[in-house]
């Protein structure tokens, strides 16, 4: 697949501890911390580097507190909560950390903090509420600098990298989804994720080496 790196972007989408083995008490993703080489990899065809990070509260409606509460549905009037999650990504912990081998978060051209309201637990990176009406601004930071590729990694392929890649595609973005520099939470909803992502127009790719710079 060809990619012109003055109009691509590479999006590494919460690409942190608290979602791998290294935090086994939070939301550890199978083999999350195996994307670190492939996101690098991929980041070398693009003009610009984003990544998204969980920025959560210690203690919000959504947090399960034990683990059977996973899944469940949170109960109450919050329309920015769907179900019960793990405490995870906390500000100021281990777990908020980008995964080991990644840039300085300095070093990225842009870096997105969702998941920061308690009454609000987003998955995708390009708005703060699941209603999808309050931009964390990475759509129109893309816009203003001419980008209409997206390179596509992170965790969990089965909720924040598809509801991201969703969005950026309803926005109108060209979307390669990197399969090698993504790890799912479950084997079954990340198969339907990837489903999705296909219906709705997103290209895939197994390894950056399956890209070649061109224009
Ligand atoms: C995520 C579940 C809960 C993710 C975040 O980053 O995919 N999944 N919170």
């Amino acid at each position: 697949m060809i990619v012109d790196l003055s109009v691509t972007a590479s999006f590494d989408v919460d690409p942190q501890r608290g979602f791998s083995p290294l935090c086994p008490q939070e939301l550890p993703v199978p083999e999350g911390d195996k994307i670190v080489n492939e996101l690098n990899a991929q980041a070398t065809f693009a003009g610009a580097r984003l990544v998204s990070k969980d920025c959560h509260p210690a203690q919000a409606p959504w947090v399960a507190d034990t683990p059977e509460e996973t899944f469940q549905p949170v109960t109450g009037n919050f329309p920015d909560l769907d179900v019960k999650w793990p405490s995870h990504c906390v500000v100021g912990t281990e777990g908020n950390r980008l995964l080991p081998g990644l840039p300085a978060e300095a070093d990225y051209d842009l870096v997105i903090e969702k998941g920061i309201d308690p009454l609000k637990h987003p998955y995708g990176a390009c708005y703060h509420d699941l209603q999808e009406t309050e931009s964390t601004g990475a759509i129109e930071w893309l816009t203003e600098r001419g980008i209409s590729t997206l390179i596509v990694g992170g965790l969990a392929t089965d909720y924040c990298v598809k509801t991201t890649v969703l969005q950026l595609l309803r926005a109108g973005f060209k979307v390669i989804v990197n399969l090698a520099a993504c790890r799912g939470i479950a084997p079954d909803t990340t198969r339907e994720a990837i489903a999705t992502m296909r219906n709705q127009g997103a290209a895939f790719i197994d390894g950056s080496h399956l890209l070649t710079p061109g224009s």
